[in-house]
């Protein structure tokens, strides 16, 4: 296991060691949170011009307000440049702008109820916070004040959580009068913690499960259990020179409530940049790394295969096995699963040929307990028998 981040590490790293909870898929998405009116359509908005073209994904139809963005990768860009291939697929991470939260949303304020629902079937969560000043632009609660905001929204996801929570240990009471069963008592148990967290204001991702309690909150898909990145909505000059005065109180509080990452952008910039030449948006925007850590964020990573035909990036979860990153490709290659021919990246890099890396021995054989890394370059070999009866 990796040691323990340090203390005061970055965010980042207090992250890196927290249990995964949510589904375990392949296909997650991220979705846009926030108040009115902090830049979240504007962020989305200047996202989708780094769509991919949805002739590369044949099986979606993406909504006004769903896209997917390629993730920019260096690695995948020099395989590409290596082999020249026929085909090109990058990693995409699938964004959704869901529109404004307001106070007592989970009421059914605003519209509350329909929101929630929107978040409730994302598998992570950007939040965007306010700390421009423009007169020009309405603040919901009347003045700009990142903090205030930061604790409305959290609030909002917890207080729905709680309706949640509170309407499962009702129902399992209920059924516990007839039955005596082993499990349900165990699910009123791990309630009884989520309860107890959110009352004391705790959100569920930042507290300690055990893996039997992890697969009862799978069930529940509760708000508060979903990873956050916080995105920071500046002006174009606090953005670049990397000064803002709420930017202090904002970190703080986001080391104060599990120190999960933050990053700060400025709309109006990015939507200039949409419309620049690409080498000043490569310079100045932070849509990449927005949407690299998005990705890292919901615990998604991906292998490579690569030859003349085809780059293509293959997203799995973190912690997926061979087999099941072999089932990314075809659930042929799972089912028929013989070994993953596997090399690292920077071995190919560096050797320059498959060739060299194979004669400097590090073209590895693994099996089927190998846990696949990112950013693995991979080649399966697979059976082809009959489909099961
Ligand atoms: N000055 C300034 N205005 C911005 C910035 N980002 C967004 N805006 C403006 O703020 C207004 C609201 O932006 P949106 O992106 O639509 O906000 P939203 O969060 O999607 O709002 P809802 O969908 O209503 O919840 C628009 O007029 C934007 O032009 C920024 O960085 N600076
Ligand atoms: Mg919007």
């Amino acid at each position: 296991m990796a040691p323990k981040a340090a203390a005061g590490a970055k965010g980042k790293d207090a992250t890196a060691e927290r249990q995964i909870l949510g589904r375990f898929s392949s296909h997650l998405k991220i979705g846009i949170v926030g108040l009115p009116n902090v830049g979240k359509s504007t962020l989305f908005n200047t996202l989708t011009k780094l769509s991919i073209p949805a002739e590369n994904f044949p099986f979606c139809t993406i909504e006004p307000n769903e896209a997917r963005v390629s993730v920019p990768d260096e690695r995948y860009n020099w395989l590409v440049q290596h082999h020249k291939p026929k085909s090109e697929v990058s990693a995409f991470l699938e964004v959704h702008d869901i529109a404004g939260l307001v106070r007592g949303a989970n009421e059914g304020q605003g519209l509350g109820n329909n929101f929630l629902s929107h978040i409730r079937a994302v598998d992570g969560i950007f939040h965007v916070i306010r700390a421009f000043d423009d007169v020009d632009v309405i603040h919901v609660e009347d003045s700009v004040d990142p903090i205030r905001d930061l604790d409305i929204i959290t609030l909002e996801l917890r207080l729905k959580d709680l309706e949640f929570i509170e309407r499962r240990i009702e129902d399992i009471d209920k059924a516990l009068k007839r039955s005596n069963d082993k499990q349900l008592k165990l699910e009123l148990e791990c309630c009884h913690k989520v309860h107890e967290s959110l009352k004391q204001g705790k959100d569920v991702r930042l507290v300690e499960w055990k893996q039997s309690e992890i697969e009862f909150l799978n069930t529940f898909q509760l708000l508060s259990a979903k990873p956050v990145v916080y995105l920071v909505n500046m002006t174009e000059k606090d953005y670049l020179r990397k000064k803002n005065k709420w930017l202090p109180k904002i970190h703080a509080w986001v080391q104060e409530h599990g120190g999960d990452p933050l990053i700060p952008f400025s709309g109006v910039l990015e939507q200039r940049l949409a419309d620049a030449p690409s080498d000043e948006a490569a310079v100045q925007s932070a849509l990449p790394k927005i949407i690299k850590t998005g990705f890292a964020a919901i615990n998604l990573i991906y292998f490579f295969t690569a030859g003349p035909d085809e780059v293509k990036c293959w997203q799995i979860r973190k912690h997926s096995k061979a087999p099941q990153a072999a089932g990314a490709i075809h659930t042929d290659f799972e089912r028929g699963f013989i070994c993953a021919e596997v090399m690292k990246f920077e071995d190919l890099k560096e050797l320059g040929s498959e060739a060299a890396v194979k004669a400097a021995g590090k073209y590895k054989q693994e099996g089927k307990n190998y846990v696949v890394q990112d950013g693995d370059i991979i080649f399966f070999k697979f059976n082809v028998t009959a489909a099961k009866k």
